[in-house]
């Protein structure tokens, strides 16, 4: 039988200088379409970076190993060490919805209106991840969480920007229009394109919904070696959410910013159901103050929670992720009782155009590796397939907040958890915290707030009123269910026209074609 060619000379030469010859180990085994995979998987990796990639992860791994005084292989995904010098946000860098003025909400929310009418605000969403928590096989975007609509998260957000257009065109007389960029990994990029046009991209235009891919890195053992997945497959991650300043580089991006106007950019993760698109409040408070960098919070909900928190470490902002810090440091109270690192970073961060360009142009080389240990399916030296139980190899991730560190004006703006932050990070069946159930009662008890306020009634199966209830009163039973539309209102506004002195039967949905009474008729 005829031996298949040996691996073309360069990706044999490009794998011997970063040290993994190994790679090719099974590459007589493979057929002629796994042989043109690999080559080209190799292809795309460049042998300095790709060498110091895996010697930085291999001595990252043994760093942790040694921190944790184990006698094996480093285990486990987080907990990591105390940051002694960790300081609170300082009052004077942080904002609040909750402690302003009514008068000065109004200010900021009319100077972000303002920038969004004149073509200056986008928005970018990290979508990248691989959602293996929520643990479906295609983007976390498109998950139904449930609503009597049907409305996936991509659909909510997509509808979102129409209605933040479409206010910002009513106060200020002149069309405009929200880029949203979006960055996806080799897992997102098909699906969310394919998804998009299959529904027309919800009504937004084709041409002002941007979709770009970060970069993928191999996964290393804690030996420093790339792991095979499959006999020619190359175990690959996306480089995390912070590898979206190398993106806007690779996929000229801040060009394209520039080609439309662009100054200001929203930046946000794609599983928060509250999102609240190119927010003119917290763009008008950035702006106003000056900022060229600004992160969302909410005051933490519990000192375990996993959101990183927003401080200062040796004097420099920064987000210390719930993966790296120590219980005692997150269970810390001041005297009145209250968590000391209580700034819970929400993913939601506002950039300058020009900030972003000193990121690429300068810092992001800069940027912190982050280890994330795991368990990581491998091909044995038979080249059989193991999943392994106890975690295995490292992936090496950047953070999208790495960048706070190079701010010359850092802002925080604090908001409230109930009516900006309900993540979907897991399946209903892994537990009661960041699930679909969660995240969707979240919605539809911030919708039955917005309708009580407007003056609707719900009626119970016997005609009788239900009490109104406020969520403080009862966290989990919704009254009644009532879901409004993005396109009909984006912060419970303008809805009295529909609903005051109005009774109605549960469950509701107000569309912006129709009050669509699902439930009994009235
Ligand atoms: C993120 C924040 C955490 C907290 C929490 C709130 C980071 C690093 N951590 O934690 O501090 O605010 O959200 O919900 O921001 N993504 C990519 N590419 C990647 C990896 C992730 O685009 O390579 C996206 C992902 O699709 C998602 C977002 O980044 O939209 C956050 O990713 P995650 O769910 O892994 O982050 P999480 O929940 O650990």
């Amino acid at each position: 039988m005829l031996l298949p060619p040996p691996a073309p000379a360069r990706v044999r030469e490009l794998l011997g200088r970063a040290g993994q010859p190994e790679v090719l180990r099974f590459w007589e085994q493979l057929s002629a379409e796994e042989r043109r995979l690999l080559e080209a998987a190799v292809q795309q990796l460049e042998a300095g970076p790709l060498r110091d990639h895996c010697q930085e992860a291999a001595a990252a791994a043994t760093a942790r190993h040694r921190e944790q005084g184990q006698g094996a292989a480093p285990g486990g995904g987080g907990g990591g060490g105390t940051h002694r010098n960790m300081q609170p946000l300082p009052g004077e860098v942080t904002g609040s919805t909750a402690r302003t003025e009514p008068h000065r909400l109004d200010n900021w929310r009319d100077r972000g209106f303002h920038e969004i009418s004149e073509n200056r605000v986008a928005v970018l969403l990290l979508a990248g991840g691989q959602g293996t928590r929520l643990g479906v096989s295609y983007p976390k975007g498109m998950y139904d969480v449930g609503l009597p609509s049907g409305k996936t998260l991509y659909q909510i957000q997509a509808e979102r920007i129409r209605k933040v257009q479409q206010l910002a065109e009513e106060r200020l007389g002149k069309k405009c229009v929200v880029p949203w960029y979006i960055m996806t990994s080799e897992f997102t990029l098909e699906p969310t394109k394919k998804f998009f046009a299959q529904h027309n991209y919800f009504g937004l235009v084709e041409s002002n919904v941007v979709m770009f891919e970060q970069q993928m890195l191999p996964a290393v053992d804690f030996n420093g070696k790339i792991i095979l997945e499959q006999k020619g497959r190359i175990a690959m991650a996306p480089d995390g959410n912070g590898g979206l300043y190398r993106a806007l580089m690779n996929n000229k991006i801040l060009e394209d910013m520039d080609r439309r106007g662009i100054c200001f950019v929203h930046v946000y993760c794609v599983d928060n159901i509250l999102v609240k698109l190119a927010d003119p409040v917290f763009i008008g408070f950035c702006v106003e103050k000056g900022a060229d960098c600004g992160a969302k919070v909410v005051e933490k909900a519990y000192p375990t929670e996993p959101v990183g928190v927003v401080c200062l470490v040796d004097g420099i902002y920064q987000v210390v992720e719930y993966s790296e810090v120590s219980q005692e440091t997150v269970e810390q109270r001041n005297p009145d009782g209250g968590l000391t690192f209580n700034a819970g970073n929400i993913c939601n961060h506002f950039f300058t155009v020009d900030f972003l360009k000193s990121v690429t142009e300068e810092f992001e080389p800069q940027l912190k590796r982050h280890i994330a240990v795991k368990k990581i399916p491998y091909v044995d030296e038979q080249g059989n397939t193991v999943r392994p139980d106890v975690p295995n190899g490292i992936k090496m991730e950047k953070f999208v907040f790495d960048v706070f560190q190079f701010s010359k004006n850092f802002v925080a703006f604090e908001v409230l958890r109930e009516d900006e932050f309900s993540p979907l990070k897991n399946a209903d069946s892994a537990g009661s915290k960041d699930t679909p159930s969660t995240t969707r009662r979240a919605l539809l008890w911030q919708h039955y707030r917005w309708a009580v306020r407007a003056g609707a009634h719900f009626l119970d199966s016997n005609n009788m009123r239900i009490p109104h209830l406020s969520q403080l009163q009862e966290a989990e039973e919704l009254p009644a269910v009532c879901e409004i539309s993005p396109l009909v209102s984006s912060e419970g506004e303008g809805l009295e026209k529909y609903l005051k002195d109005r009774e109605f039967h549960s469950p509701l949905l107000l569309t912006e074609d129709a009050l669509v009474a699902l439930g009994q008729h009235q």
